[in-house]
């Protein structure tokens, strides 16, 4: 323990013995003075006391978010179109909360200060009055409408259909990291089913590439250009991304904080999220200063003794960047079937091009 720990311990010790000994002698005076002068004298005591504790308590409640405002992630402003909707929500929600919390604390100190036992004064027995009861129940009842009204809003915009042109991107959580998949040059997801999923065979989907009369599948060609990645999610800046969100095994979630988003992965029921980012990647390691800034991906779900190796990295790019980076992925169809690759039967022939074209002619079956 450092010096300063210790000054601190003395201190609290030092300040709780003066107390300690300030009740005591005033223990022995009131025994002196007689006890009813000594209750009047106690109470204006805890009456300014009340007062102070208020004050004290205001002051500590506006240092504290003065101090860590600004390691919040607020003052960087939402990374998304969508994100600003919500921020704008929690203002509201903490403007309105906050107004009735400094109301109902300064009349709570106040009024024991202020109505403290006097000469001549008696209480007066309020039992019941049906005007208060409806303001406070209505007044309440309209703004959590309001705040709810805005809510739901937000929510049906989110997660409704996106605007069309939006990049379709598939993420999949498992213990412990996600998996991406990019609908390839079909602009369309190959069916798949839980029951061929297999990482060994580089097929951490259940993509469904091959007949399988045991499961009754039927190869859907639509999988052969499918792109798929792992914890590095590459989207478009002003473009629209809808995310298709599934689980491998436990309930995940996928938390976007930078983009004030997130929304549960669940096993067997994809959920959807649309957003569109607002800053690349480069322009937020500008806007907050820190070259080493990352949009993350986060799980926003306990889900095991792995969670916290979950991060994900979203890379926000212009549509040129992404489409550089697009040509240089390899379906993952030629990973399970190197013989079907293109560029891997004929290297000589032409090794530069940039995506091989399917090994069979592709039709949209699940649109
Ligand atoms: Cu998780």
């Amino acid at each position: 323990m450092s010096t300063t720990t210790y000054l601190v311990i003395a201190a609290a010790l030092l300040v709780f013995i003066v107390i300690f000994q300030i009740a005591k002698a005033s223990e022995y005076v009131s025994v002196l003075k007689g006890e009813e002068s000594a209750r009047k004298q106690n109470n204006r005591i805890n009456g300014f006391l009340l007062l102070g504790f208020m004050i004290l308590g205001f002051i500590g409640v506006y240092y504290c978010n003065k101090l860590l405002y600004k390691t919040t992630l607020f003052p960087q402003g939402a990374a998304s179109v969508e994100g600003e909707e919500i921020d704008f929500m929690f203002m509201m929600t903490t403007a309105v909360t906050g107004f009735v919390f400094v109301l109902t604390q300064f009349f709570l100190f106040y009024f024991a200060w202020k109505y403290q036992e006097r000469e001549g004064r008696k209480a007066y027995f309020f039992p019941h009055n049906n005007k208060l009861e409806l303001i406070w129940t209505v007044v309440p009842a309209i703004f959590l409408t309001v705040l709810v009204v805005f809510g739901l809003k937000f929510w049906f915009r989110i997660t409704s259909d996106a605007p069309k042109g939006a990049l379709e991107v598939e993420i999949v959580g498992k213990q412990f990291g996600w998996m991406m998949r990019y609908p390839g040059k079909d602009k369309s997801f190959g069916k798949t089913y839980f029951k061929v999923i297999s990482d060994e065979n580089s097929n951490p989907f259940g993509q469904i590439w091959e007949d399988n009369a045991d499961l009754k599948l039927k190869a859907d060609p639509t999988n052969f250009d499918d792109v798929v990645t792992t914890q590095t999610m590459y989207i478009v800046k002003d473009r629209p991304v809808k995310l298709i969100i599934g689980s491998r095994d436990v309930i995940h979630d996928v938390g976007l904080n930078h983009f004030r988003l997130k929304m549960d992965a669940v096993p067997g029921i994809p959920t959807t999220l649309w957003f569109t980012p607002k800053y690349t990647t480069k322009e937020m390691k500008e806007r907050t200063g820190n070259p080493n800034f990352a949009f993350e991906i986060s799980c926003d779900q306990m889900c095991g003794n792995g969670h916290y190796s979950m991060k994900g990295i979203i890379e926000v790019v212009t549509q040129e960047e992404f489409d550089v980076w697009m040509a240089k992925q390899k379906p993952n169809y030629y990973a399970a079937f190197p013989d079907k690759d293109p560029s891997a039967v004929k290297p000589a022939a032409d090794s530069t091009a940039a995506v091989p074209a399917p090994a069979t002619p592709v039709v949209a079956m699940n649109k």
